[in-house]
């Protein structure tokens, strides 16, 4: 491990700052930094949210960059077909004289911050060296940041390494932009072998946060393939039915694909009551019993804004009222947020996510599609009791959820283990706008870990049939493939979604306990009924229907994309492929 304060001093000397302030995480602190974001017209205290405040991003620094994004292995092949790559040592270089000098005339913060509890045997310590508040003040919502994590950075003598900069230096004397950002070198990197990571030129969520998608996800994947254990995109809920039996699932979706939303949703099925333990990554690992168990790295949540409203998920509504951070959403002249979806018109005297008056004649959302809100999870009004328990929660169930307007169903049980981890390995998702790209175009997103996958693709899937065979299948989680977004032939959903999705966690939550009842299909279980009472007209037909030539069809693409991962493929995962098609 790198020595902390030789590490810093390196990077001082690479990057040349003005100042170097070590953050303690204190609440004073925060409001200090707040209130000089407050005075460089970065950051708009918002008069109807206590202690929040609205901020806007460059327009072409508005989400994840994954053409941008690197994993530098030693060997190419370790990186795999999905990931960028480049040689440690030419990006290293190329990265040191990115680097040079890009702190001038800034404050370089030291961030030590811990993913996970703080004393649970799953914490990864991690310190952030950034040049942006921005994202000092996000790590404190979104991390254990601070004293306490220095102390354990101090004792056990280890951290991941993360140095972050906008690459944006300032002359003497030259004013800043409001959001210091340089689009033209990004680069987000991650050297695995090293475990460290370098992020330059995006202020950016998931691109500037690094203890998130960079070390929760594509570092952290690396250690659970070397040591034993799962860094998964997913959220964790706890489920207790009306006779107080309580279980825990988590689901993986792709980005903006409704996980806040169903890690926070509010059961329409009377006595049913969910509680939220993580809303986009949990880190698995089996417990003594032989069972998996599940931990949210994170302190905070990192929401979409947009579709967000009192209808579609009122418990992230309430936690939003105060404490929070919300980037390129609308605003009231009164001093609130606004963006598409929270009420069914917009406010009048809108002004856009671009802070200049809204015009609704313009067809342009007022509020970007990727807009964000950042809060502290304990803000929850359904914060599972559990959420911060050191060993995790006990996951009974494993969903795979995609963006599929056509062939998958609602919702599918897997045979056994491997055919789940050929669900997950299966999935793709019409793309959203939480990447740079464009946007309703299916992908391949195998576990919704497309950008997140630290390492070769067809090694993370032999991991996961690795994982399986530890253990039985009786203790093992159930895998299930879920699709919220299935569309009738007239172009609208058939499944009203949101809290009515209770109907089908019943179903997925009796089935781990044998008592609810199911049909066999080639793919795999579906429900033989499930509670619709109340629901008005659904088309259940529709919903479960199975067509054997689009299922043709899938296969084949899937038979094309399997073959990018080459003699890294599993061969269990292709057998899957042929049961499959035999059996249509
Ligand atoms: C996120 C993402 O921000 O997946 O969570 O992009
Ligand atoms: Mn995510």
């Amino acid at each position: 491990m790198k020595d902390l304060h030789s590490w810093i001093d390196e990077m001082a000397q690479l990057c040349r700052p003005d100042h170097i302030h070590l953050c303690d995480g204190s609440e004073a602190e925060y409001d200090r930094i707040a209130q000089a974001m407050v005075q460089a017209n970065t950051f708009l205290p918002l008069a109807k949210r206590p202690h929040s405040f609205w901020c806007h991003s460059d327009p072409d620094d508005v989400a994840r960059v994954e053409e941008s994004t690197y994993i530098c292995s030693e060997k190419p092949e370790d990186a795999g077909p999905t990931n960028h790559w480049m040689a440690p040592a030419e990006m290293k270089a190329k990265l040191k004289t990115l680097f040079s000098g890009c702190m001038q005339g800034r404050t370089l913060y030291v961030v030590p911050y811990c993913m996970g509890p703080l004393h649970s045997p799953f914490a990864i310590l991690g310190v952030e060296i950034t040049d942006s508040p921005y994202a000092v003040l996000n790590m404190k919502l979104m991390t254990r940041m601070g004293q306490k994590a220095l102390d354990l950075i101090t004792k056990k003598k280890q951290f991941v390494p993360g140095l972050h900069s906008v690459g944006v230096p300032l002359k003497k004397g030259e004013k800043d932009s409001s959001w210091p950002c340089n689009s033209a070198h990004r680069h987000i990197v991650h050297f695995p072998e090293e475990r460290s990571i370098w992020s330059f030129g995006s202020g950016y969520g998931g691109n500037a946060l690094l203890g998130k998608k960079c070390l929760a996800l594509r570092i952290a994947s690396v250690l659970g393939r070397d040591e034993g254990w799962l860094a998964e995109h997913m959220l964790i809920l706890g489920i207790t039915n009306p006779t107080g039996e309580k279980k825990y699932i988590a689901a993986a979706f792709p980005s903006a694909c409704g996980k806040t939303n169903l890690a926070m949703l509010t059961p329409t099925l009377p006595g049913w009551k969910i509680e939220c333990v993580g809303d986009d990554i949990a880190w698995i690992r089996f417990g003594a019993d032989g069972r998996l168990y599940a931990v949210n790295p994170e302190a905070g949540y990192f929401g979409v804004a947009p579709g967000t409203s009192m209808k579609t998920n009122p418990n992230a509504m309430k936690t939003i009222t105060h404490n929070a951070i919300f980037t390129n959403v609308a605003r009231t002249p009164d001093g609130d947020v606004w963006w598409e979806g929270m009420t069914d018109t917009a406010p009048k005297g809108l002004i856009s996510w671009l802070d200049t008056l809204y015009d609704p004649a313009s067809r342009m959302p007022a509020a970007h599609p990727n807009s964000r809100f950042t809060v502290p999870a304990k803000q929850n009004p359904i914060y599972d009791p559990a959420a911060e328990n050191p060993q995790g929660v006990p996951l009974s169930a494993i969903l795979f959820g995609g963006r599929r307007s056509a062939v998958l169903p609602l919702v599918i049980e897997a045979f056994d283990w491997q055919a789940g981890v050929f669900f997950g390995a299966s999935l793709s998702s019409e793309t959203t706008a939480a990447a740079k790209g464009e946007t309703g175009k299916l992908r391949h997103d195998p576990f919704a870990m497309l950008p997140f996958c630290g390492y070769h693709m067809g090694d993370y899937f032999a991991h996961w049939l690795a994982m399986g065979r530890k253990s039985s299948a009786d203790k093992l989680p159930r895998i299930y493939a879920v699709n919220w977004f299935l569309k009738g032939k007239d172009g609208k959903y058939l499944w009203p979604g949101f809290g009515e999705n209770s109907r089908v966690l019943q179903w997925i939550f009796e089935r781990t306990s044998h008592q609810a009842e199911a049909k066999k299909t080639p793919i795999g279980y579906i429900p033989e009924s499930l509670d619709l009472q109340g629901l008005g007209k659904i088309d259940m037909a529709a919903l479960f229907h199975i067509d054997p030539t689009a299922w043709r069809q899938e296969c084949e693409e899937l038979s094309r994309y399997f073959a990018l991962f080459g003699s890294r493929m599993p061969n269990a995962l292709l057998e899957e492929l042929r049961r499959l098609r035999r059996a249509l």
